[in-house]
C-alpha cells in the first residue's frame, strides 16, 4: 500500500477515536524521515460559565441592601423569606448564577421585588468573556420562582462595542414585540440564522414546573446533521459554504434583558407587590473557543481564555500569521474536505525555511511577495531572480554588460569575454582595448611579457568561472 494511503487510515483511525478536528498536526515518518503533517483543528467545548464575568445593572437591583420581605407566586400570604445581603445566608449575589452547587442546594442570584410599579422592574444581566466564542450547545438559564413573560437575549461579536437581538421571548410576542411567534422548528436551512420570538418558554407553567429557558443551538444544527447529530459532516460543510452560519453561533458577549417577571398567569395585583422579582440559579453556555481550526487547546491565560495557536498563527483567536511567516496572507483553517479539512497553514516568509527560495544575490529581499513571487534587483528575472535580462551578465548578481557583439565590440581585435571584458592584443588596452599602448613614442617592448600575463590572466579568470559554476549560487 502506498505510504499516503497508509497515512490517510492512520488519520480516520485517529479522527473517529478523538472525535473530529481534535489534532493540529502529527509526526509521520516517511522515506525522507520524520515529517509534521498539519490538519485543521478546534478546541474541545467546555462549560464557558466558569469564565464569564457578570455584571447586572441598574446599580442596587440586587435584593437585601436594606434587607427586605419577599412572598412566592405559589404562596403570595406566605412572606416570611427575607433577603439580606449582610448574612451570606440570606444574601444573592450575582455569582451564584455561575457557581457549582453542591449537595442539591440551589443558590441564585435575586433582585429586589417591583415595588415600583406601574414603572416597568427591568434588569440587565451583562457577560462578557474577552474571548470570541462558538456555541456548541443550548445556552440555558434557570429561572427560580418563575420564568419572566418578557425578556430579550442579545449578543456581541465585538467585545461590547456593537449589540444585537440573538431571541426574543414573550408570552405573547405579539403584543411585546410586533413578532409573530415561532419555533425553531419552524425554520429552514435557508432561514436557519432568523431572529425570532419565542413564546415557548414565557408562559405560566407554576413556578417548579419548568424552570428553563433555552437558546435553541441544537435543534438549528440537527437541520443539518439530522435530529441525533448524526451527520456533523453536513453541518461542517454548510459551516463553510453558508455565509453567517458561523457568525451566527459566535459572540464575546451575551446579555439579557429581564423585561417583565412572572405573574403566576393572572394580572399584576398592585396590592402585593414582594411576590414579582427576578432569580436566576444557573446560566449554562457550552461552547468552544474560536480559534479559526488553528489550535486544538484554549487555556485561561492571565485571567483570560487564549487559544494555543498552531500552523504558525498568532493573536487571541489565531487570527493573525506569526511573525516571519507571512509569504501568504492568513487564511483560517477550512472543515473542507471532510473528514480532516485543511489547515490553511501560515508559510515561512525566509528563504532558509524552504516553500519561496529568491536568489539573494538577485532579489531585493529574501522574502516573496504577497503572491509568491520574488522581488529581483535590475537586470534579475525569473521566478527565483537568478537570471538575467539581455545585455546584463551574471556574476554574484546581474551586471551591465561590458562588451557584446553588437553595440559594445571589443576594437582593434580584442575578444569579449563572457561579457565582462574584453581581452585585448598586447599593444591596446581600455575597456573595448580602444587605446594603444604604444602612444607617444613609449616604448613597446615590453609587450611580449605583458601578452604572457594577459595569457595567465585569462587562464585565471577561466579557471575561477569554472569553479564558481561548479559550486552553487
Ligand atoms: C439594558 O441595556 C439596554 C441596552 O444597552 C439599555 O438600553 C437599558 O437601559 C438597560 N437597562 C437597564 C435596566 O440597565
Ligand atoms: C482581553 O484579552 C486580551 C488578550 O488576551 C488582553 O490583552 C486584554 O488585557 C484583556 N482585557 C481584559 C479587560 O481583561
Ligand atoms: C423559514 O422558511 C420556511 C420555509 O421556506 C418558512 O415556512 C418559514 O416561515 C420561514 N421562517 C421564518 C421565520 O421566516
Ligand atoms: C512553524 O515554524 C517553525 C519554525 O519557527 C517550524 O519548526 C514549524 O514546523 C512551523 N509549523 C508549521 C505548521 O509550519
Ligand atoms: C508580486 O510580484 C509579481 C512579479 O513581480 C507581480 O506580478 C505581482 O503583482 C506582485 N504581487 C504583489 C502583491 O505585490
Ligand atoms: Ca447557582
Amino acid at each position: 500500500m502506498p505510504l499516503q494511503a497508509v497515512f490517510l487510515l492512520l488519520l480516520h483511525c485517529l479522527a473517529s477515536t478523538l472525535g473530529q478536528y481534535e489534532l493540529c498536526k502529527s509526526l509521520v515518518s516517511t522515506d525522507e524521515g520524520s515529517v509534521w503533517e498539519h490538519y485543521a483543528c478546534q478546541p474541545k467545548p467546555g462549560s464557558m460559565k466558569d469564565y464569564m464575568r457578570i455584571k447586572v445593572d441598574p446599580p442596587g437591583i440586587t435584593c437585601g441592601n436594606p434587607p427586605e420581605r419577599f412572598c412566592t407566586l405559589e404562596n403570595p400570604y406566605l412572606c416570611s423569606d427575607e433577603c439580606d445581603a449582610s448574612n451570606p445566608d440570606l444574601a444573592h449575589p450575582p455569582q451564584l448564577m455561575q457557581d457549582r452547587e453542591r449537595n442539591g442546594l440551589i443558590t441564585y442570584w435575586q433582585t429586589v421585588t417591583w415595588k415600583r410599579h406601574p414603572e416597568p422592574l427591568l434588569a440587565n444581566i451583562t457577560m462578557a468573556w474577552n474571548k470570541s466564542l462558538e456555541l456548541t450547545e443550548d445556552i440555558q438559564i434557570t429561572f427560580e420562582y418563575g420564568r419572566p413573560t418578557i425578556m430579550v437575549m442579545d449578543k456581541s461579536m465585538d467585545h461590547g462595542r456593537s449589540w444585537q437581538p440573538y431571541q426574543f421571548y414573550a408570552e405573547d410576542c405579539m403584543d411585546a414585540f410586533n413578532m409573530p411567534p415561532k419555533r425553531v422548528h419552524d425554520l429552514s436551512p435557508a432561514n436557519i440564522t432568523r431572529v425570532i420570538c419565542t413564546e415557548q418558554y414565557s408562559r405560566w407553567v407554576g413556578s417548579k414546573n419548568e424552570k428553563n429557558v433555552k437558546f435553541e443551538v441544537r435543534a438549528r444544527f440537527a437541520v443539518f446533521a439530522g435530529q441525533r447529530l448524526q451527520n456533523m459532516d453536513s453541518l461542517y460543510t454548510r459551516m463553510e459554504s453558508m455565509k453567517g452560519l458561523r457568525d451566527f453561533f459566535t459572540f464575546t458577549n451575551l446579555r439579557l434583558r429581564l423585561l417583565r417577571p412572572a405573574l403566576g398567569g393572572t394580572y399584576v395585583q398592585r396590592d402585593n407587590l414582594l411576590k414579582y422579582f427576578y432569580a436566576i440559579s444557573n446560566i449554562e453556555v457550552p461552547a468552544r473557543c474560536k480559534c479559526n481550526l488553528h489550535a486544538s487547546q484554549c487555556l485561561l491565560q492571565d485571567g483570560n481564555l487564549q487559544c494555543q495557536c498552531e500552523h504558525n498563527t498568532t493573536g487571541q483567536d489565531c487570527q493573525r500569521c506569526k511573525k516571519g511567516f507571512k509569504a501568504k496572507s492568513w487564511k483560517a483553517g477550512s472543515y473542507l474536505p471532510t473528514p480532516n479539512g485543511t489547515p490553511n497553514t501560515c508559510i515561512s516568509s525566509v528563504s532558509e525555511f524552504g516553500k519561496c527560495n529568491c536568489n539573494q544575490m538577485g532579489s531585493v529581499h529574501d522574502r516573496c511577495n504577497g503572491t509568491g513571487y520574488c522581488q529581483c534587483k535590475d537586470g534579475a528575472t525569473g521566478a527565483k531572480c537568478d537570471d538575467c535580462l539581455p545585455g546584463y551578465y551574471w556574476k554574484q548578481g546581474c551586471h551591465p554588460n561590458v562588451c557584446d557583439k553588437e553595440m559594445l565590440v571589443c576594437q582593434n581585435g580584442g575578444t569579449c569575454y563572457q561579457n565582462q571584458k574584453c581581452i585585448c592584443p598586447p599593444e591596446f588596452k581600455g575597456v573595448l582595448c580602444q587605446h594603444s599602448r604604444c602612444e607617444a613614442g613609449k616604448d613597446c617592448n615590453a609587450a611580449s611579457s605583458l601578452s604572457l600575463s594577459t595569457a595567465a590572466l585569462l587562464l585565471c579568470t577561466m579557471l575561477a568561472h569554472l569553479l564558481t559554476t561548479l559550486t552553487p549560487h
